[in-house]
């Protein structure tokens, strides 16, 4: 084929992938190309196509992540949801579009992540490459610039591995055509150096993964049923009483959401959020009509294991149980839902949980936060997809657990919610007892 042709079938047909951290700007990108606009991101609507200047152009966009320092915290759910998206242009993307924000710091973990995050389509991948810069209005061209060229900065290393194709784009004014058409240009040029040959998929891959989702949709609709069930048999059997009285413990690594939660079921900002606290704080609330009591506890650090953990954890663990007057009704392991949880966490968990003894299972349910991050999927779809680490832990609180989204204030349902689940542990067991 001549470079004509190549040329040719860049101008007919353009297929590409929009890859980029969440808020980065990928669903302005693409109204922007198509002049057209949506304000959803990473919601059903993932694929779209338009023709622009007589070319058929098709853009899916990728879910995205949040700041994540490694591969391995993304959640399998995450990856996975990444291959099903790009199997939807199938028989594979001309261009992978970079998007990045111009204005915010992009530094070497960025970097790192951004780099394996990519090569999640294959190794190949690079020559496909195009970094997209938003929110170019908010900063000069010499300074994007410059960030690109300052020695050994990650940006630097980025634009390098995507053969130095980058754009930058003010989606604040999509019908500024100037900056598509430079675009297309360069995605000409991409599609020509490439014999005009698109990024194959990995059909292999792509099979396996669909496969998987099948399976894990089963699961988790079968998961919910199980727990559905269990439910209105305690409802039925064990005589549940509406605790008048409620008495809770946060437990969980540092940053997992614990004092949000707190917040969350006080319906009041009592819990100081994001901060180091070193000791356990007891707040009190009236929920429904019930006499709430919270404890939010320091927490462990996520990759330590407990003997590496200083000395005031494991007695702010032992605290959170012998401080109360009466022992608490139950425990709330409080855990991101859209991160990976691994054999490290579960290791690192159990130790830290079992400091309070092994009765401790019976009353603790496994409190999941950043629901707002859930909005497609459900919580039993991630807990059986992320693998037998989370899946261990759930069994092991008796398949009790519990969904909250910190940001929503107003959602109150998910508070009742988790009371009358407080309930039903509380008909199922006696209260817990400090057995250490
Ligand atoms: N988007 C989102 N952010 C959350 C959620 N829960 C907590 N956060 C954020 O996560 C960070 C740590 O939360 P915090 O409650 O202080 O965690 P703690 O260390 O376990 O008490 C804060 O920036 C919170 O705003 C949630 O459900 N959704
Ligand atoms: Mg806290």
């Amino acid at each position: 084929m001549t470079a004509c042709r190549y040329l040719f079938l860049s101008k007919t047909e353009v297929r590409a992938v929009v890859i980029g951290k969440h808020h980065s700007g990928k669903t302005s990108v693409i109204n922007t190309i198509l002049e057209t606009r949506t304000e959803a991101e990473g919601d059903e609507d993932v694929k779209r196509e338009g023709i622009i200047d007589g070319r058929r152009v098709s853009l899916v966009e990728t879910p995205g992540w949040w700041k994540t320092f490694n591969l391995s915290d993304l959640s399998n759910l995450s990856k996975q949801q990444l291959v099903r998206m790009i199997s939807l242009i199938s028989p594979g993307p001309h261009v992978v579009l970079i998007v990045i924000q111009a204005d915010s710091a992009f530094i070497d973990t960025d970097g790192r992540f951004l780099e394996d995050y990519v090569e999640l389509l294959g190794p190949n991948v690079w020559t496909h490459t195009l970094v997209i810069f938003t929110r170019g209005d908010l900063m000069k061209p010499e300074d994007i610039e410059q960030n690109i060229q300052k020695d050994g900065s990650a940006l630097k290393r980025l634009i390098e591995k995507c053969e130095n194709k980058y754009q930058v784009f003010n989606n604040s004014n999509h019908h500024d055509r100037t900056q598509v058409k430079e675009l297309f240009k360069k995605i000409e040029g991409i599609v020509q150096k490439n014999n005009g040959k698109h990024f194959d998929i990995d059909l292999k891959k792509v099979k396996e993964v669909n496969e998987q989702w099948e399976e894990i949709q089963t699961r988790a609709y079968s998961r919910k049923s199980r727990v559905q069930e269990k439910r209105s048999k305690v409802q039925e059997k064990a005589c549940v009483h509406r605790l008048e009285e409620i008495r809770v413990v946060l437990l969980g690594w540092v940053l997992c959401g614990k004092s949000s939660a707190g917040n969350i079921i006080l319906n009041r900002d009592e819990f100081a959020i994001g901060g180091k606290t070193g000791e356990c704080t007891r707040r009190f609330g009236d929920v429904d009509g019930r006499k709430i009591t919270v404890l939010d506890t320091p927490g462990w650090w996520k990759y330590f294991t407990s003997e590496l953990n200083p000395d005031f954890i494991r007695s702010a663990i032992l605290g959170s149980v012998s401080e109360f007057e009466k022992p608490p009704h139950a425990i709330l392991l409080v855990i991101p839902a859209d991160v990976a949880f691994l054999e490290e966490q579960k290791r690192i968990t159990e130790q830290n949980i079992s400091i309070l003894g092994d009765d401790v299972w019976r009353h603790t349910i496994v409190l999941f936060t950043w629901g707002d991050r859930f909005k497609n999927i459900s919580i039993e779809q991630h807990i059986e997809s992320e693998g037998e680490a989370l899946q261990w832990l759930i069994e092991k609180c008796r398949n009790r657990y519990h969904l909250f989204d910190n940001t929503d204030k107003n959602n109150r349902d998910q508070v009742t919610e988790l009371l009358q689940k407080i309930d039903e542990m509380a008909a199922e067991n006696s209260l817990f007892h400090l057995n250490t």
